[in-house]
Order: C-alpha cells, then structure tokens, then sequence
C-alpha cells in the first residue's frame, strides 16, 4: 500500500513539475543602444560576462536572485533569428583577456544573442515540484543612431531638407560643410538625373556625418543609419542628401519633378528610405523589444565642450520620441510599443572619481528630464544611473598640497603609461556658460587595467543593479 502511495506521489511530483516550468520558463528580449562608441559591446560583454561566470568572484549583490542564494546558473543558447547577426561575445572576451588587454573592435549594425539562465524561484507554486525555472534573455544590439531618424517619418522632404541644412550652416558643422553646400547649391534640380553624381556626392555627405560624429564629437547625425548603414551599405536607398535651395525653388515645378529629375529622385529616395529602412526597423525589430538600456556617454562630450554637450541634448530629445507612448505622440500614431522598462545609464563612470557618480547620473537625468515630463510615460518605469560595464581605472585618494583629494588610477589608452589623476568635477545639472569658461573636464581614456581569464569577472561598477532592475522582476 504504501508503495502504490510512492509511484502515486512520484508521478504526482512529476506533472507538477512539468507544469511548473511550463510555467515558469520565460522569456524577455532585451534591447541594447546607445550612439556609436557609447560603450554597447563592452555593456553586454560584461553582462553575459557576470551571468555566465557567476560564482566565480562576481560582484553582483544588489542584484537580489544572487543575493538570496536563489541564482542557479546562465548559459549561452542558440539565438531566436538567425538572419540576424550574432553577438561577437568570444571576440570580445578574448580582446579584454590578452596579456596586454584592449578594448573590443568597434561593430556596425545590429547583433543579437540568448542567454538561458535557471534559478529557483523564491515562493514555489506546487508543494512537489522541484523549483528550478529558465529565464530567456534575448539580447539585441542596435545603433543609438538608427533611432534619430524617427522624426523623419514625420516630415517631409522639403521640411527635412531645411532642418538639416540649418544645421549644416550653423556652427561647428559649417567649418566643414562649406564645400559640399556650394556643390549642392550648383546643382540643376529639374536636370535628368546622373546617379554617379548623385552616389558621389550622397557619399560626400556620409563622410561629413562620419567627420561630425567621430571629429566634432556631434551626436545628431541624419539620417543616422548613413553612418552605421548594416546591411545596406552601398544600397541607392541610402543614396541621398538634403537640397540646400528651396527657398528659390519653384513650388508647382517642383510637385511636379519627375523622379528623373535630380529633385525628384532625391525626394523619391527620401519617401523610400523612411518606407523601407526607418518603419522597417521599428517592426521588425523595435516594437518586439520588451525592455530597453539607452547608453550615453556624457562625459566625451563634457570634454569637447558646450557645442557638443548641446547635440547631445537634442540627441537625446529625439532618441525619446521613440520611447513616448502618449496617445497623440508619432511613435504612438505608427507602431504599437511593448516596452515597459526604460533604463538611462551614463557609461564608463570609471574616468571619474567615485564621488562625482551621483552628478554624473543626475547629469543624465536632466538630459532626459524635460521630454520625460513633456511626453506621456504612464507606461513605462524609468531609471537612470552612472555605471562602468568594464572598469578600467582604481579609485584612491592622494596627497595635494598638504589636502587628501580623491583620484584614479589607470594606464593612459595614447601612451601605455600609469597616470594618477583627478580627472576634474562633474556638475550635476546642465552646464551653463561658467563651467565652460572654468578648466575643462579633463577626460583620459584608458585603457583595461587587468588582463583576465575567459572564465573570470570583468570588473565594473553597477552592472548589478542594471540586472536587478531589468531583470529582477522576472526572477522573483
Ligand atoms: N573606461 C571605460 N571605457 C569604456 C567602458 N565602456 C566602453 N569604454 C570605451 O568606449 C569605447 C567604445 O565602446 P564600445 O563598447 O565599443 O561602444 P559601442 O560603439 O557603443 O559598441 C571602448 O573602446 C572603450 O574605450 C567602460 O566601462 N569603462
Ligand atoms: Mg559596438
């Protein structure tokens, strides 16, 4: 009898077991962005890095399954679509532990990968079942980039042309544009179409989007997919640039340009590049995310000074057009949103010194401050932080005349040398004209300080609380 008891109760464990991780096992897609150098690949080589090695010295206690001892393990697995690049985490891994460690090479274009990682739920659902779940994280990387041209869809090409060439002739753009402005300005627009001339110069363009980008340290860059074009490079639908003469145009000629026209053609580009790159982006990618990390790197641009503090000001106003869920809002009007989880982060924290982390995160903040309360995000919980996927700097404290000062400690990225610095203050709010006119902020790049085992933790500073609040939630 009490045998037939036990058969009973084993099969009885087994169903609940079965169900249990049917309905446990979970899933979430978690998209990763940031403009280009903004730290993307060093962010999720250190995240799969942490999870993968967990146990093995992690550092990831506010980061609660770990902290309650309920963290089991995390593994890579297949990835969902395979006509999708896969995350290049072996490369990346191996560059940080050669014996004189550097940085990733820089990628282009989107990349994806998944991680299966099980863990013991904290209130099991049945009595018998033996209380191990999976949660899937599909991690997707995109470039910050391709979400500045999200206000595009909106306008036309006549209404883009003029914002683009405004911004061309302004200051710093127009130290550089000069060239290619008087050659537009030359163009005949009602013309039979050369698409040489129009590849040449649509690439001239480029190279003045790569120049204010990687140059002047410009953040709004459009149409941003130019710069990072995937696999549409060389493609004619990214072969177009914005005419710099509609104020001496025509209007009724120019409704009626042909598409073999010079005018023509650039709008007919135009209307295909929003159809066919922008909204195709936002389906078949953007509107399947579930959880977003936007990466800024503040502190570049606190460096270069109050111009390219500005852009990225704006940049940040249009990445969020993206995120705005409100009824009335464009993003609302074209696609239907799924994400409910927003997190800022001001990357590579460690180039400062631990007490500057609280204005550098509140610098942020005020970045993405005033679309946050302009727009509707019922929807969404947000949160913003300072953190280093990979830190390459100690933080110490040093003699300065006869006064302890807080410095770091980490080998120059130029010169291979060990410096001791401190690095200057970051201000809290947006700066105003004062701090620009004070010392610069002086920024050093690092390079990685310690070479590590591909099974080891990266150092870094935060990624626990990036977990915990894009992850914690699911694995409870
Ligand atoms: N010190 C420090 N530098 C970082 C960190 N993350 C990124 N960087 C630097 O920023 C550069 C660009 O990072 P990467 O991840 O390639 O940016 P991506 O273009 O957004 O993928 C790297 O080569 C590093 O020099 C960090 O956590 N700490
Ligand atoms: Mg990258």
């Amino acid at each position: 009898m009490a045998f037939i008891n036990k058969q009973k109760l084993n099969r009885l464990k087994q169903k609940a077991n079965d169900l249990l991780n049917r309905t446990l096992d979970q899933h979430v897609t978690l998209a990763v962005t940031g403009l280009s150098r903004s730290g993307k690949t060093a962010f999720i080589t250190s995240l799969v890095n942490q999870l993968v090695n967990e146990g093995n010295n992690s550092q990831l206690s506010f980061f609660n399954v770990v902290h309650q001892g309920r963290f089991i393990a995390a593994k890579r697995v297949p990835q969902k679509h395979l006509h999708i690049g896969r995350f290049e985490y072996d490369g990346a891994m191996s560059a940080f532990s050669q014996a004189e460690p550097k940085w990733p090479e820089p990628t282009h274009g989107i990349s994806e990968m998944r991680l299966a990682i099980r863990y013991k739920p904290k209130d099991s659902l049945l009595k018998y079942a033996s209380d191990v779940a999976t949660l899937y994280v599909d991690i997707t990387d995109y470039p910050g980039e391709w979400l500045l041209d999200l206000p595009m869809l909106s306008q036309t090409f006549e209404e883009w042309s003029k914002q683009t060439s405004a911004l061309l002739s302004s200051a710093p753009r127009n130290a550089v544009s000069k060239e290619f402005l008087e050659k537009v300005h030359a163009i005949d627009p009602f013309e039979i179409v050369d698409e040489q001339v129009l590849a040449d110069m649509s690439q001239e363009y480029t190279k003045l989007l790569l120049h204010f980008r990687h140059e002047l340290g410009m953040s709004v860059i459009q149409p941003g997919r130019f710069i990072l074009p995937g696999e549409l490079e060389d493609a004619p639908i990214l072969q177009f640039f914005p005419f710099t003469n509609f104020d001496e145009l025509d209007k009724e000629a120019y409704q009626n340009a042909s598409d073999e026209s010079f005018i023509g053609m650039l709008r007919a580009r135009f209307i295909a590049y929003k159809e066919r790159v922008v909204k195709v982006f936002y389906k078949e990618h953007f509107t399947h995310f579930d959880r977003q990390i936007v990466l800024a790197d503040c502190l570049t641009p606190l460096n270069n000074g109050p111009e390219s503090f500005a852009d990225l000001k704006m940049a940040m106003t249009m990445i969020m057009q993206s995120f705005s869920y409100g009824q009335s809002s464009l993003f609302s009007r074209l696609f239907s949103p799924k994400i409910d989880k927003l997190l800022f982060a001001a990357t590579k924290a460690d180039h400062v010194t631990p007490e500057q982390h609280k204005n550098l995160a509140a610098l942020l903040d005020q970045l993405v401050y005033q679309t946050q309360h302009n727009l509707n995000y019922d929807v969404i919980q947000m949160k913003t932080l300072a953190l280093a996927s990979v830190k390459a700097t100690l933080s110490g404290k040093s003699n300065y005349k006869g006064q302890s000062i807080p410095v770091i400690k980490g080998k120059r990225s130029d010169n291979h040398q060990q410096i001791t610095v401190f690095p200057g203050t970051v201000p809290n709010k947006l700066p105003e004209q004062e701090f620009w006119q004070k010392e610069a902020f002086n920024y050093i790049k690092f390079l990685p300080f310690q070479s590590i085992g591909q099974h080891e933790c990266l150092p870094h500073l935060r990624m626990d609380q990036v977990m915990q609040f894009l992850l914690g939630d699911k694995m409870k």
